[in-house]
């Protein structure tokens, strides 16, 4: 017997008000069955005498999120979004959008076409579609600056900033903020409004000022995420004022198809997905978090510092130590000023920041930690200064406790054997600014229990980061792959490329910095040790490239020391180049016996990217990380590479293998004696089997 299909779209009367209810979990995205079961109940409400007053409302914990971003890989299937607000506008009853949760994307394209909008305090509006290489498809670019005029549609469009609910009033985009119950307050709501209908497509767009324009397109195009989407984004928002309502609504859809189908979208949508995914660990589904109540941060540089500000923004109470008096002032003075520079720049209030402070004891003292349900420890990068560490911790804190380091390059399992509770210890690997950066690198031991990683996928959800999963392994996945690309490039320095051709190569595509600018940036002496600490186990026969060591040999540490691979007269940010580095990177060509050749920057690009992909492909086969979307996160968010190509290993998946595998016998052949080759086809496979 053929089931029924229910469908996700149903209508509740009371009295004379249609409550339809859009149920279709998680989010209550757009999917086709939606499309269909909205245009239904719409069109014969329209014809209903019983009815005064439809009201649009969303089941579960949401509104509608927009559309369903996994239909975009294959052609839309009608009916279309346009459609369904064609309808709501044509039906002479008023229509109210009663939004909970969040009204994103096709989601308030739909509320826009509405005649009123009313959401609960918590709730969030937005059209993010930029930050998925589209731009609204259904009349958002043409509503939005309606209420807004032209220059605010700008900032919210191409920011895809979601506005909270008390905002968006004060805005004009939605037109009120309602507490409790959102049904209760529609049905309150609907009985207010007659007959009105608003339509928002017969209104006049309000003037921006020049000022205000220039400005809002200037923003837009700095370090956009998606620039094609931004600019068209751009394009459409102007035609508001250009061309009349249908006519740019026809121009927006067209954009909106093509766009859909770009690279760029592709990659975007990818690394949504990924991201959600990189979170889930199958074989510790059932475990339990623990409750974090209170956290322990060792040590108040640098790290451990953003690393307690990271809490402290969530709410949680933070005892920071540190070894001496000194030390403690100097990071208690960096919290404060992290804090300071977010009032002055309007991030928070000083009430706010205040707030935070106050959850914040400083102390020298270890065994205040005893209450401490996690503790990260943020030291010194040294295997016997962590280890001594640990067993100081282990010995002061409670059973149930979790041991975490912020390592980024050392082993875990030789630091959990150290202590009596090897399940309780695990990686937590932060990137810098700790405050800022998004992505965590959470390494799991050898010996790390099921709900000690739960319990940091938990606590990284509570301080917004986003969690990726890593094996022990040096460097775990990001380091591991920045080191394998960074030693490469400086091969090409020794066989004829200079350090500012390599960075405007890697710059030109896509990457935020070129690695010896980066390297410049975060301290050269950080790899000279670490080179140090791996020299006894590497192989004489292989290459290495020398000049880091001569560079560091010679006191130059990067912009801390005003010299590097660049030079930084005066304290200057932007480093300029060096002839004395040019020189000494000659002089260890001639040494090594090296004929200099140029290099295009595409040969420097295929060179670099072959390396990250063979890289990751040899440590996807270690199983340090579970799947290729995993590093493609990791790159991405934490390495500077740009989102709108996905990550190394979509990038490659879309390009022709002939291309990718001869890169790789080109890196084969330069790299020479040792170099090892990753399984690159079957992890392209892999992720050509997932689109
Ligand atoms: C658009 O609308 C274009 C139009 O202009 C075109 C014309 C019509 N589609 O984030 P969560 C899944 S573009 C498909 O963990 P939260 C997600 O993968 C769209 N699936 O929950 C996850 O699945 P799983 C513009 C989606 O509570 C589950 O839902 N809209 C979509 O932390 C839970 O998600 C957006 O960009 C989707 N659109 O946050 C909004 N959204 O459990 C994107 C989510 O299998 N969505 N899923 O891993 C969000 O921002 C958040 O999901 C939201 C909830 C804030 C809604």
């Amino acid at each position: 017997m053929a089931t029924q299909q229910v469908s996700p779209v149903r209508v509740e009367r009371e009295d004379d008000i249609a409550f339809v209810v859009i149920d279709n979990p998680p989010v209550n995205a757009t999917s086709q069955p939606v499309r269909e079961g909205l245009l239904r109940e719409i069109s014969a409400l329209a014809d209903d005498a019983g009815v005064s007053t439809i009201v649009l409302i969303g089941a579960g914990k949401t509104f509608i999120a927009g559309a369903d971003i996994r239909e975009f890989d294959r052609p839309l299937r009608d009916p279309q979004v346009p459609a369904i607000i064609a309808a709501i506008e044509k039906c002479e009853k008023p229509v109210v959008a009663a939004i909970h949760g969040a009204a994103l994307g096709g989601g308030f394209e739909i509320a826009l076409a509405c005649d009123d909008r009313i959401a609960t305090p918590d709730a969030v509006v937005g059209l993010p579609e930029v930050t998925l290489g589209v731009i609204p498809g259904a009349g958002g670019t043409q509503r939005l600056p309606r209420l807004t005029g032209v220059a605010t549609a700008i900032e919210l469009i191409t920011s895809g900033r979601r506005v909270k609910a008390p905002e968006a009033q004060r805005l004009g985009i939605i037109d009120g903020v309602v507490s409790g119950d959102i049904r209760e307050a529609a049905r309150r709501h609907a009985r207010h409004l007659a007959k009105r209908k608003r339509r928002l497509s017969a209104l006049f767009v309000p003037v921006s000022s020049d000022e205000a324009l220039k400005k809002a397109i200037e923003n837009a195009n700095k370090g956009a995420r998606a620039r094609t989407a931004v600019k068209e984004a751009i394009e459409a928002i102007q035609n508001s004022e250009r061309l009349p309502f249908g006519e740019a609504c026809v121009v927006e859809r067209a954009s909106f198809q093509r766009l859909r189908e770009s690279e760029e979208s592709a990659a975007l949508r990818y690394l949504f997905f990924a991201e959600r995914e990189a979170a889930r660990i199958p074989d510790i589904a059932d475990a339990v978090a623990r409750p974090i109540a209170a956290v322990g941060v060792l040590g108040a540089g640098t790290m451990g510092s953003g690393i307690a500000v990271s809490f402290l923004d969530a709410g949680l109470p933070v005892t920071l130590i540190e070894q001496d008096q000194e030390a403690l002032d100097r990071g208690l003075e960096r919290i404060h000023g992290i804090y300071d520079r977010g009032v002055q720049g309007g991030r928070m209030t000083s009430q706010e920041a205040e707030q935070r402070l106050h959850q914040l004891r400083p102390t020298l003292d270890l065994k205040q930690l005893v209450q401490s349900d996690l503790v990260i420890e943020a030291v010194f990068e040294d295997m016997a200064i962590k280890q001594s560490v640990f067993r100081e911790l282990d010995a002061v804190l409670k059973g149930g406790a979790i041991l975490a380091s912020n390592t980024s390059y050392l082993n875990i399992d030789a630091l959990a054997s150290v202590t009596s509770r090897p399940a309780d210890v695990l990686g937590l690997h932060f990137f810098s600014p700790a405050n800022i950066m998004r992505l965590l690198e959470v390494v799991r031991g050898a010996a790390t229990a099921g709900d000690v990683l739960t319990t940091a996928l938990a606590v990284a959800k509570t301080i917004r980061k986003l969690p990726v999963i890593a094996r022990v392994g040096e460097g775990f996945i990001g380091n591991r792959i920045y080191s394998a690309y960074r030693i490469q490039c400086e091969l090409m320095l020794e066989e004829g490329a200079y350090p500012d051709e390599v960075d405007s190569a890697m710059t030109a595509f896509g990457l935020a910095m070129g690695p010896f600018a980066v390297g410049d940036l975060s301290g050269l002496d950080i790899s000279w040790r670490t080179r140090q600490r791996l020299a006894p186990t590497r192989d004489p026969k292989a290459r290495f490239p020398q000049v880091l060591d001569r560079l560091c040999e010679a006191g130059r540490f990067g912009q801390k020391t005003g010299a590097g691979w660049y030079r930084y007269p005066d304290g200057a940010r932007r480093g300029t180049v060096d002839p004395e580095v040019n020189a000494m990177i000659d002089k260890v060509s001639a040494e090594k016996g090296i004929t200099r050749r140029s290099f295009t920057a595409e040969e420097i690009q295929w060179r670099a990217l072959a390396t990250m992909i063979n890289e990751a492909a040899l440590l996807l086969a270690e199983g340090i990380a579970a799947r290729p979307s995993d590093v493609d996160v990791v790159l991405v968010n934490g390495y500077g590479f740009p989102p709108q190509k996905g990550g190394p290993l979509f990038w490659a998946s879309r390009r022709p293998r002939e291309q990718v595998f001869q890169a790789l016998d080109v890196l084969a052949a330069a790299t020479g004696y040792g170099f090892q080759r990753g399984g690159v086809e079957g992890v392209i496979e892999n992720l050509q089997k997932r689109e």
